[in-house]
């Protein structure tokens, strides 16, 4: 049958509004418009030469409907499979085609993935504070905001600096600005002594409750998370997150073995294959890749499938460095699946919003991605030009050494 919605433009914009982000519009024969995150923290230019340089031009004339086929195209047919680069420019159409063939049905996308399997989604944000003071501040205010869930990150008493943490204010920023990354150090040991502490006066503090959440960023071995896993039994976490790099799966199950505490991992991950161990020997109770990382919804929709055989979650990563393109098409898939459990929204910059119009809404702790056609995120061409791509990168750290610490 011939094709009677073709793509006749596909474009890159890398804009800046307070952080980088890399967008995708995909344009059709009869007019409409799709967009699609494709922002890789710290290596933002290289997802959009992917794009513009290899995969734009062959979307040309393609079939906007046939959303599996181009994803299989793009995937099977490049040779060079999987990673963040592949996997982010993949994830993109697939978002701006999915936007696409919602505004065509004139249905949010939701609907199309076979309906509501719940009402609304539960999601977290994140409190910090260098101090026990500093931080019960910012769980307060994050709990009046509405919040039900809030993963709270602190300082370590001797270390200058700690990623998801400052000591002026109660947000952060994934990425410094300027030429090069910068680096902090790191102490394990130090870590290890204060954060059983630190969370259980927390959880002192705010009663049994609240659903605290916290993020070890994949900074321990195997033994040190175990026994961390093992001396946070008492918090009791929603999830401790990225207790360790996850290149050997099989290494989790020290921690599974010796604790009961729930685990989240992969927001580093790109595909079904990098969670396939971990899944099918439920090695954790949370997957957490987003949707722009891991090829998109139609990628995603498989991850969660598998996960769902083995009773694992889903709980996509969503900080402020995936834009709200990717934080709908996330809410859409949370929306329509059922083993889905939380969604992270770490909020954005007001800036965010000059660029990117979302009608995503927040209500008493739950998301909901709105009834809007497609994905339901504008995105503002003439205002993204105003904010030009700026070098930003991840910090790296180190131990107190001097040699790398894994991120
Ligand atoms: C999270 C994260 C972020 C990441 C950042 C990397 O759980 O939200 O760990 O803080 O480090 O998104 O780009
Ligand atoms: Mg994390």
């Amino acid at each position: 049958m011939p094709a009677n919605r073709t793509i006749t433009a596909a474009e890159v914009f890398v804009s800046s509004p307070s952080r980088n982000y890399v967008t995708l519009k995909i344009t059709t024969s009869d007019g409409l418009v799709g967009y699609g995150d494709a922002t890789v923290n710290g290596r933002e230019l290289s997802v959009a030469s992917y794009l513009k340089d290899h995969l734009c031009p062959a979307l040309i004339g393609r079939d906007a409907e046939r959303i599996e086929d181009t994803w299989q195209f793009f995937y099977k047919g490049a040779y060079w499979r999987r990673g963040p680069i592949t996997m982010a420019a993949i994830g993109a159409i697939d978002m701006a085609l999915w936007d696409i063939k919602g505004k065509a049905a004139d249905m949010p996308v939701y609907q199309l993935l076979g309906g509501a399997a719940r009402d609304k989604i539960l999601t977290y944000t994140h409190a910090t504070g260098w101090g026990f003071e500093e931080l019960m501040d910012s769980v307060a205010q994050r709990q009046t905001e509405g919040f039900r869930a809030v993963r709270v990150q602190f300082g370590v008493p001797g270390l200058e600096k700690v990623y998801g943490v400052t000591r002026e204010a109660a947000t952060y920023e994934p990425a410094g600005r300027g030429i090069g990354p910068v680096t902090e150090d790191w102490d394990s040991a130090a870590y290890l002594r204060t954060a059983p502490q630190m969370l259980a006066r927390v959880r002192d503090a705010v009663g049994d409750e609240l659903h605290l959440l916290h993020d070890v960023h994949h900074r321990l071995t195997p033994s040190e998370a175990a026994r961390l896993a093992q001396d946070l039994e008492v918090v009791r976490l929603f999830w401790l997150e990225d207790v360790m790099p996850a290149e050997n799966p099989q290494l989790l199950r020290q921690v599974r073995n010796q604790s009961t505490i729930p685990l989240a991992i992969g927001e580093v991950f790109n595909t079904i294959w990098d969670c396939q161990q971990i899944l099918t020997e439920r090695l954790v109770d949370y997957i957490r890749c987003a949707v722009v990382h891991a090829g998109g919804i139609s990628h995603m929709r498989k991850i969660l499938a598998l996960a769902e055989v083995f009773n694992v979650q889903g709980a996509p990563h969503g900080p402020s460095d995936v834009s709200p393109i990717n934080m709908a098409a996330s809410l859409h898939l949370g929306l329509a699946t059922s083993n889905f459990a939380i969604q992270e929204h770490m909020g954005y910059d007001p800036l965010v919003s000059e660029v990117f119009t979302s009608h995503y809404t927040f209500n008493d702790g739950y998301l909901h991605p709105s009834d809007k056609p497609g994905l339901g995120v504008e995105f503002d061409e003439k205002a993204a030009r105003k904010f030009e791509y700026r070098q930003a990168y991840l910090p790296v750290a180190r131990n107190l050494d001097g040699s790398v610490k894994d991120w």
